[in-house]
């Protein structure tokens, strides 16, 4: 099939809101370093108001191109969670507040539905915290089963919480 998307460009989504929520999100790009993920754009440090049905701290957030060459998407995953393992992520409330979360949003144009991957993040299109650094460092980026690009996802999308530049 024709492939639209670079072929292997993958995105990342980093989110924290536990602890030194930065720290957090630089170890982590170190750590996909480290894990030879080449990180090759990251997108502005953004401050957002939590999307929970929990009372939580505001995350700060971000995204992060990753390609050339890419290891196959389970590897990725695999590596995301050992990344996140070692910064602390405890699972003990489902959806609380977390030192760091990695989340695999897309891998070319590659679909995946698994209960251990699911490409493309299912619930990358209704976030605004995830559309706007999407959008910062691939506007034109075409999202393979909803065939817009993620430019046109943010102008479509409802969810209207604050997603703001984060000053330090
Ligand atoms: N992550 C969630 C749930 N809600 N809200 C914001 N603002 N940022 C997140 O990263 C986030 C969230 C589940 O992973
Ligand atoms: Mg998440
Ligand atoms: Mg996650």
């Amino acid at each position: 099939m024709f492939n639209r998307n670079h072929a292997s460009k993958a995105y990342v989504a980093l989110g924290s809101n536990m602890g030194d929520r930065a720290g957090n999100l630089l170890l982590a790009l170190r750590g996909m370093m480290e894990a030879a993920m080449c990180v090759c754009r990251v997108s502005s440090i953004y401050e957002t108001e939590p999307l929970s049905e929990i009372e939580q701290p505001p995350f700060l957030n971000m995204v992060a191109e990753v390609g050339n060459p890419l290891p196959a998407p389970e590897q990725v995953m695999a590596r995301l969670l050992r990344i996140e393992f070692l910064l602390g992520r405890t699972r003990d409330r489902k959806d609380g507040p977390r030192t760091i979360d990695l989340d695999l949003l897309l891998y070319g144009d590659l679909e995946r539905d698994t209960e251990f991957l699911m490409l493309p993040h299912p619930r990358l299109h209704q976030r605004r915290f995830v559309l706007e650094p999407l959008v910062e460092v691939a506007p034109h980026l075409v999202h393979p089963t909803l065939n817009c690009t993620a430019a046109e996802l943010l102008e479509k999308v409802e969810d209207k919480s604050a997603v703001r530049r984060w000053v330090p």
